[in-house]
């Protein structure tokens, strides 16, 4: 028996005896609804609520004071594919392979589609995947769906105007009418509407496009409320001769724009619930998977992918009245991303599978006042330009520790004295005792995902394709790692040894 097929029975075995296991704990309560907002490249520090100066975010700000804040949520991975395979996986990037963007998430990983399905619920899933390496406009069939049934969705676009996605088992392409979160919204609303008295509860997962860039496609209204020229910036933003001040205030302007149409989609999917009564029966989580520089450390805005915190850390807001009782908390525990999906399975009672790397830290929901000292572990692998340096870094309640590839560089950052981190405290002989201790630090996390001493982007340029097995060369293909493209590449090789 090969691998594949061995991984295949291995996984419908695991995911069989979770469903018994789930089926025989079902008691006549019904567990709790899932409503699992993610949004695209929202940094953490772009709220009402997190003192953003200038955003306006009422809806995001109301959930934050009716929930959990966790105020060190941190991205293992600061780029689309990686971040999404390790949130629905629980794994790291490395675990799964998934270290690029568009690439593969193979069939046989064991994701929170299915574990959710397998304990008994309906799932739906709206927005952007990014996780089907098929082509980023690509049907994707049911088998790649990774136990979503309910689908609306495209792989990727960063198109918000009647942007096109796949209905359900419909291979035929579609448009959603005029900006799409808005379209989406009263989708996910009349899904909800629909499933709210059934016997099964719901996992909706919503994946907004926005705010990612292109920021001057957000609703004209809603730019209008921020002029560029009262914008507040960052005082860790440097202007560059291709960003001068004027250009990056106006992309500013679009990502508040996008962040504020948001924020609306978020109350009118909070009001829903409301509205049905469901609301103290419903997990809300409102994410993202990255977050922006906008000009920070004179990164361009639209970039991530650099050790920073307006890159790695991201907002995370849970709701859920049973154990939030309405009252705002705020948690400084660094929650990392494949540490979400265990902490959402002990939460709605559903077994853990061993493949799962992250941590459980629902302890924290349950109990007010509870902190944990741990590190959450970030990573840039393989960026997708060579103008990005790959590093791997820790991120605790203070502190942020990175030390970069290829360069050899190392950042030591006070990020409570210092939240701008303009002040590298690497060398600095008064911090040589911390500088000791989060380099350990870091080396204990890398070397629990085997990831010690950790290589350079230069090792991973002969990436085996996860799904055709097939190896390939030369850097920078990412984007060539898609079956589709790869066919591509096999024909023009092909041709080329014809002549
Ligand atoms: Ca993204």
């Amino acid at each position: 028996m090969n691998t594949l097929c061995c991984s295949a029975l291995r996984r419908r075995v695991i995911i069989g005896a979770l469903c018994l296991a789930s089926a025989f704990s079902a008691s006549s309560a019904k567990k709790p609804n899932v409503l699992f907002i993610l949004t695209d490249q929202w940094r953490a520090q772009a709220l009402g609520y997190a003192g953003d100066p200038n955003v306006k975010t009422p809806r995001l700000d109301k959930l934050a004071e009716e929930g959990i804040n966790f105020d060190t949520t941190v991205s293992v991975c600061a780029i689309c594919t990686p971040y999404r395979a390790a949130l629905l996986t629980g794994r790291f990037p490395l675990s799964t392979g998934m270290y690029a963007n568009d690439l593969y998430l193979p069939a046989e990983e064991i994701t929170m589609g299915e574990l959710f399905k397998a304990a008994g619920y309906n799932t739906a899933y709206i927005g952007k995947w990014h996780l089907d390496g098929h082509g980023r406009k690509s049907y994707i069939p049911p088998e790649r769906r990774q136990g979503f049934d309910y689908w609306k969705v495209l792989e990727c676009t960063h198109v918000y105007k009647q942007s096109q996605y796949y209905d359900n088992n419909d291979p035929k392409i579609k448009m959603w009418d005029g900006y799409d979160a808005y379209a989406q919204t009263k989708d996910a609303q009349a899904y909800i509407r629909k499933h709210a008295t059934d016997d099964k509860p719901f996992l909706f997962f919503f994946s907004f496009g926005g705010p990612h860039f292109p920021h001057k496609s957000a609703p004209e209204d809603l730019k209008a409320l921020y002029p560029p020229e009262s914008l507040k910036l960052r005082p860790n933003v440097e202007f560059t001769e291709k960003y001068p001040e004027a250009k990056v205030r106006e992309e500013l302007q679009g990502y508040y724009g996008h962040c504020t149409a948001i924020d609306k989609c978020v109350g009118d999917l909070m009001d829903t619930l409301d509205e049905l009564g469901i609301a103290d029966n419903t997990i809300v989580v409102f994410t993202s998977d990255h977050g922006e520089m906008m000009g920070s450390h004179g990164k361009v805005p639209s970039a991530k992918l650099h050790p920073y915190d307006e890159a790695n850390l991201v907002p995370f807001l849970f709701r859920y009245p049973p154990l939030t009782d309405g009252k705002a908390r705020k948690i400084k525990t660094p929650l990392n991303t494949p540490d979400i999906l265990p902490t959402l399975l002990a939460l709605t009672d559903i077994e853990i599978p061993d493949t799962i790397e992250g941590e459980d830290l629902s302890v924290l929901i349950k109990e007010p006042g509870k902190e944990i000292g741990r590190a959450a572990l970030t990573m840039q692998i393989k960026p997708q330009s060579t103008l990005r340096i790959p590093y791997r870094g820790v991120r605790t309640a203070r502190y942020w520790y990175a030390e970069q590839a290829d360069n050899g560089e190392k950042l030591l950052f006070d990020c409570e004295k210092d939240p701008y981190q303009m002040n590298n405290l690497y060398g600095n002989p008064e911090a040589k005792a911390l500088q000791t201790k989060m380099a350990e630090r870091l080396k204990e996390e890398l070397v629990k995902v085997g990831d010690y001493p950790f290589k350079g982007a230069g090792h991973y340029k002969g990436y085996l394709d996860r799904k055709t097995g097939i190896p390939k060369d030369g850097p920078g293909t990412e984007r060539k790692l898609s079956a589709k493209n790869l066919e591509k590449m096999k024909a023009k090789k092909n041709k080329k040894a014809k002549e």
